[in-house]
């Protein structure tokens, strides 16, 4: 599947800044538990990271999307901070009828889409998922995505089993979470 010349240009997500936001949040983390004691370290980090026992996922996002568009793609990270190897395998969005796990390879100019029958997470791995990279596919979605929204996708593991998260729909030509 070929990337639509109507589409806008994905770009890649800054690893740098991804580490700099990791960074703040430790810091903001570390801040408020001095406040307001140890137990108060899990509701923050609740707001933007979802985890199982072992799998975490976090930064879910999206580009909003023009009228009349069928598809959208979903970013976010996962961390297996278990001792165990797990592997994403499907998913599902109340949003749309398909979702569809994919990766983007960019060949001269061209990006083409593959789809993913499972992604493996070692134990300790950190996959990101971004533009020009995994991504997962919305298809049919049965309205646009509209900027400042939430929507919901579920992310189906071979361990972790089922996990729901909370996609922030930014803004169309946004590159990744602020
Ligand atoms: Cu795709």
């Amino acid at each position: 599947m070929l990337w639509g010349s109507g589409q806008p240009e994905p770009y890649a997500f800054s690893r740098e800044r991804s580490v700099r936001r990791g960074l703040k949040f430790a810091v903001m983390g570390g801040s408020v538990a001095v406040v307001l004691g140890i137990a108060a370290a899990p509701v923050i980090a609740a707001s933007t990271e979802i985890c199982s026992e072992e799998i975490c996922i976090s930064d879910a996002w999206a580009r909003a999307t023009p009228p009349g568009a069928e598809t959208a793609a979903v970013y976010f990270s996962i961390f297996n901070k278990g001792r165990s190897a797990d592997a994403l395998l499907s998913a599902s969005s109340s949003v749309a009828p398909n979702a569809m796990v994919h990766r983007s390879v960019q060949t001269r100019g061209v990006v083409r889409m593959e789809m993913m029958a499972r992604v493996e997470l070692a134990p300790g791995a950190h996959v990101t998922f971004a533009p020009i990279g995994y991504h997962l596919m919305l298809a049919g979605l049965k309205q646009p995505l509209a900027q400042g929204s939430t929507i919901s996708v579920t992310l189906n593991f071979v361990k972790a089993g089922k996990l729901t998260l909370p996609v922030q729909v930014l803004g169309i030509a946004a590159s990744g979470p602020k």
